[in-house]
């Protein structure tokens, strides 16, 4: 019986095969994937989030992205920052300080239970992906958020002061500093997560949403994970990408100021050339309208949509346009 019921268990994703995959990082990818979740409502829909921005942190793994999707999928996240829980208290923080320990990197009290239970099983030699579903479970998330990656995945920016950490540069820094290069360490050995592979290579897969997250923190580390990027030129699935350019500038983060950095033109027709050797359509914002030809010419296929999300209403509209859009295809 116990047989049985492992191979039940185990078959459960089998009668949920992934028809949806959405590449996503922090908190623009976070409201694409709640009006994702809210259309599709079932692990039909799978999120992949971004590892590159992890790290170690008073001895805690700390997953932003990871957590911004759970939070966020789960109602719980604090609307004005975007990350963190709503509603949070600040003792730990308020202590730390008075100890004169570090504050840099705010971690609520709240929150801190997801970095220390997250942290003990990893310690235990559970993976992240499990850890993260079991989660994902506990918050009653319906969609599958796996990281793209078990193995260690770590972003790095190349500054003239030399390279730093992500969270250093990101929380630290503010992204002030002007970005040469980025490198993905260890993303020569990483694998993408068993369940993503999966998921990239079954015919099921009819939709992979490339999230309006910033093109160079949040989804080139996921792309740069060996099999990825592959993935999506060979799989069936129609690849759309939601641009994080609206009326010429980024809705929010540092999306507009990377591009400058990097050498691009501040503007979606960058971000969509840029993406252009795996995508097959573009949702551009209507205020961009004067880019569509041009990216048109570029054999990827345009949708106009107002892309901002206020609330959970432009949330599920876009989705649906998203979805609808790829069937069109
Ligand atoms: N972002 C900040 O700007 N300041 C913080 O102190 C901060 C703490 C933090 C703690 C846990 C967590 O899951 C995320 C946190 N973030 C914080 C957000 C995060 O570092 C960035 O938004 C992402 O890494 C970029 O996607």
């Amino acid at each position: 019986k116990r047989f049985i019921s492992l191979m039940q268990e185990s078959g459960s994703h089998c009668k949920h095969p992934v028809t949806h995959l959405a590449l996503s990082g922090g908190i623009g990818g976070a409201k694409l994937s709640l009006g994702l979740e809210h259309v599709i409502q079932s692990p039909k829909l799978m999120i992949a989030g971004n590892t590159g921005d992890d790290f170690r942190h008073m001895g805690l793994y700390i997953s932003p992205d990871l957590d911004t999707l759970m939070y966020t999928l789960s109602g719980r996240s604090d609307p004005e920052r975007g990350w963190g829980l709503a509603k949070e208290t600040w003792s730990f923080m308020e202590t730390i300080k008075d100890m004169g320990g570090e504050t840099w990197f705010q971690l609520g009290d709240r929150d801190l239970v997801t970095h220390v239970e997250r942290t003990n099983r990893l310690n235990q030699d559970e993976k992240l992906s499990e850890i993260t579903s079991l989660f994902c479970k506990k918050y009653g998330i319906k969609a599958q958020i796996i990281p793209a990656t078990d193995d260690p995945l770590q972003t790095l920016v190349e500054t003239k002061e030399g390279l730093v950490s992500f969270q250093n540069y990101f929380v630290r820094e503010q992204c002030k500093p002007k970005i040469i290069s980025l490198q993905f360490n260890g993303s020569e050995t990483a694998r993408p997560c068993t369940e993503l592979e999966k998921a990239l290579s079954s015919s099921k897969l009819e939709t992979v949403i490339i999230c309006p997250s910033n093109p160079f923190l949040s989804i080139d580390p996921i792309l740069s994970v060996k099999g990825i990027k592959e993935g999506l030129k060979q799989s069936r699935a129609k690849v759309i990408a939601v641009s994080p350019i609206v009326g010429g500038d980024a809705v929010k983060g540092p999306t507009a100021k990377n591009l400058r950095d990097l050498g691009y033109p501040v503007s979606a027709l960058a971000v969509a050339k840029y993406y252009s050797s795996f995508i097959n359509g573009f949702i551009l914002d209507k205020r961009d309208e004067h880019d569509a030809s041009l990216i048109e010419s570029l054999g990827i296929k345009v949708c106009l949509e107002d892309t901002i999300m206020i609330d959970l209403k432009s949330k599920i509209r876009l989705a649906k346009r998203v979805l609808d859009f790829s069937k069109s295809l």
